[in-house]
């Protein structure tokens, strides 16, 4: 397979949150011509797909996404050009979460948080889905104010109930978070625990891996190597970061990371469709554009993957095995160092695309159409 054949397989599922309003908690700045619903966020992550030929899938998130008919939104999708991929639960905007979800000590609060997730695979039922995403903001500002370990068997005896309810075609994909919103301990803050939770619960729970959620200086290509190695790695949330959970454009902040990251990946084959890694941004845009924004990050990690795909595998292993250190990490800085954008240009010639998506899609007109024509009606926002 030449490099061409292996990027053209590549695909990257986009948010539906990435085309609404974002923020801080300081302010959230409106942009024009922003979704206001759910149909209108699939058809502005299809402009991406349109532009880019590899994102053809869209997550979505419950309660923000929420429809009469997901039969329909299916339809739409499919209408659009793309289709819906993993479906993400909501655990943390709801006041009796105040003291945790799935591990809150009541037994009444857990079974609301339990009965969220059904609801969700419904969703995933009626739209073809089959990864239900959790994310758990469930944790402790202040030590003694639960009991640690009894929490992790209020999680596992949670979790147990949601897999349970799964079809055998879907899988549950379980994200960890070192930090926020709780400070002092979060009840999956690693991906070690989300791992164990993961192993008990049985063959489809899988482990996702989101750049943001780490301590600074993480070595987070040897998390890549390990949970690959475990068959465990079912998710990669594609984000950037300088200081914390920043859900900046990928690749942005520390693009060496992101090749070292599609380096780990290539070498363990994990590329290839079949590998049961689903690729995803988790973004936000809150000052540039949105589709542009992603756009952009689809490029970005394009350009990290060609140049994964660069590195000389052969010579890498001699390399390595004959002890040759600089030898060895020349060959991967060799890789890192070259300009992919005229491969990745031609690549798109290839499918009959531009070689510019930006560009092409700025020419199109889409962005001064959606201005024009989404007046009235609430504009959708994260969290709205
Ligand atoms: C939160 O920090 C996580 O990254 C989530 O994966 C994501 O940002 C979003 O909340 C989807 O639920
Ligand atoms: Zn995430
Ligand atoms: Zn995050």
């Amino acid at each position: 397979m030449t490099i061409h054949d292996v990027l053209r397989q590549q695909t990257i599922e986009l948010p539906s949150w990435a085309f609404g309003n974002s923020g801080t908690r300081f302010k959230v700045f409106a942009q024009q011509g922003v979704p206001r619903d759910p149909y209108e966020k699939i058809a502005d992550a299809a402009q991406v797909h349109r532009y880019t030929g590899v994102a053809p899938r869209v997550s979505l998130h419950i309660p923000w996404d929420l429809v009469d008919d997901y039969d329909d939104l299916a339809r739409h999708a499919k209408e659009q050009g793309v289709t819906i991929g993993a479906i993400n639960s909501n655990l943390f905007q709801d006041d009796d979460y105040m003291l945790g979800s799935l591990t809150h000590p009541s037994a009444t609060v857990r079974k609301k948080a339990v009965a969220h997730h059904l609801q969700c695979i419904d969703v995933m039922r009626a739209t073809g889905s089959t990864d239900l995403k959790l994310w758990l903001p469930d944790g402790l500002n202040y030590p003694g104010q639960d009991s640690l370990r009894a929490r992790q068997d209020r999680l596992a005896d949670s979790l147990a109930e949601i897999y349970a309810a799964l079809d055998p075609n879907h899988r549950l994909i379980l994200e960890y978070k070192f930090f926020e919103p709780a400070f002092y301990a979060m009840d999956i803050p690693d991906w070690g625990t989300s791992l164990l939770h993961c192993l008990a619960l049985g063959d489809r729970a899988m482990v996702v891996l989101d750049t943001g959620h780490h301590a600074p200086g993480t070595n987070i290509e040897f998390i890549v190597a390990q949970l690959l190695r475990a068959g465990r790695l079912g998710a990669f949330d594609f984000n950037s970061r300088f200081y914390a959970d920043d859900d900046l454009m990928v690749g942005s902040a520390d693009p060496f990371q992101l090749f070292r990251i599609m380096h780990e990946i290539v070498q363990s084959g994990a590329l290839a469709p079949d590998s049961g890694v689903n690729f995803m941004l988790d973004q936000c845009h809150n000052i540039e554009p949105k589709i542009p924004g992603q756009i952009r990050s689809v490029m970005n990690v394009q350009e990290a993957t060609a140049k994964a795909l660069l590195v000389d595998a052969d010579a890498l292993l001699e390399a390595q095995t004959s002890g040759d250190v600089l030898g060895a990490n020349g060959l991967v800085m060799d890789a890192y160092n070259t300009d992919v954008r005229p491969l990745l240009a031609e690549l798109r010639e290839s499918q009959g695309l531009d070689r510019d998506p930006i560009g092409a899609y700025k020419a199109s007109g889409y962005a001064e159409k959606i201005v024009a024509e989404r007046v009235g009606g609430t504009q959708a926002g994260w969290g709205a």
